[in-house]
């Protein structure tokens, strides 16, 4: 399998159609928090597709749902953080992550009465809806969360290295927290076909080629001075660790969070140049609904800050 350079993948793949109106948002909002002092943490959450055709019918995926981003989003608000979402379309988000499939249907009643139609929460949802619409209302009233949004690995670098430009500036006070499912693969352009690939042509061969490394000109590069925390997922619990480590020698950012697809939802481990920590959920959490993206963010959280008062007033914008 060929790969080829960063520079190589960006001068090939062309930027996505709302590429110009994202930049644009994306612009405003660090500029907006920047002079408010804010902390921005970038949050990417979902999978990313390889198309197998230009007008893509087929494409390869992967199975994140965008679960630890939408909720890792939600607590990130909570601690005070502007919050740029990067997300695959369509995939979950916060606060909407829990009404999913009927659940919103289910908490309305509706009343036909000739030409007046009234639709009302159940008197036992509102417990349940209140809390989550107020941070939601809180969060958009004043303006703390963008949504941008993704579906191939090449929409998703050229937004990440937008995203990257635009909060270079914040120094430290930014952080990136890269939980997206990104292809280690991809289809070079000139090695996918315009249209809908044909049966009649027999059976397609395929050839994927390696997506470059982004971590390492992110780090080095795009935002040297970024708090970057990057995730591994792993399906082999021999490899966890030592992947994880790897990947700090190599790109130097802060954290790798490491997870199992098995147990990613109740166990996780932090893994630091300093440090190991695991946190896991007990059986009573899981069964409560406790997030385990609650503890990760708080820990995260208070790193970052830790991070930032030894780096005192010493950062200053490019
Ligand atoms: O979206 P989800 O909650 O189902 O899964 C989250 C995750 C496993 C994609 C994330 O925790 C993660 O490990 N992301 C990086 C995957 C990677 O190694 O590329």
């Amino acid at each position: 399998m060929a790969s080829s350079s960063w520079e190589e993948f960006f001068a090939v793949h062309l930027p996505p159609p709302d590429y110009e109106d994202n930049r644009s948002l994306l612009k405003e909002f660090c500029e907006r928090h920047e002079q408010y002092g804010n902390k921005i943490v970038l949050v990417t959450s979902g999978g990313t597709t390889v198309p197998l055709e230009h007008n893509t019918v087929r494409f390869v995926d992967n199975f994140s749902a965008g679960t630890r981003g939408s909720a890792s989003a939600e607590y990130f608000l909570e601690h005070g953080y502007a919050v740029i979402f990067m997300h695959r379309q369509k995939s979950l988000e916060p606060f909407t992550r829990h009404f999913s499939g009927q659940k919103l249907l289910d908490m309305l009643d509706i009343q036909e009465r000739g030409p007046n139609t009234t639709i009302t929460v159940k008197p036992d949802s509102v417990d349940v809806l209140a809390p989550i619409l107020l941070r939601y209302k809180a969060a958009h009233a004043a303006g703390a969360i963008l949504h941008v949004s993704f579906t191939t690995v090449s929409d998703y670098f050229w937004l990440l290295r937008a995203a990257c430009e635009c909060l270079a500036y914040l120094g430290p006070r930014a952080m990136l927290y890269l939980a997206a499912a990104v292809s280690d693969f991809y289809i070079p352009k000139d090695k996918v076909p315009t249209h809908k690939m044909q049966s009649a042509s027999g059976p397609p061969v395929i050839q994927l080629h390696l997506v470059p490394k982004m971590l390492a000109p992110l780090v080095n590069l795009w935002v040297p001075t970024a708090y970057v925390v990057s995730f591994k997922l792993e399906t082999d619990e021999n490899l966890l660790i030592p992947k994880a480590r790897l990947a700090l020698e190599k790109y130097k950012h802060k954290m790798v969070v490491a997870n199992l697809l098995q147990s990613r939802h109740h166990r996780v481990i932090l893994v630091s140049p300093e440090s190991t920590q695991e946190l896991v959920l007990t059986r009573e959490e899981v069964h409560a609904g406790v997030d385990i993206e609650s503890a990760i963010v708080a820990e995260i959280v208070r790193l970052h800050s830790d991070h930032l008062s030894l780096m005192g007033e010493s950062f200053s914008p490019p």
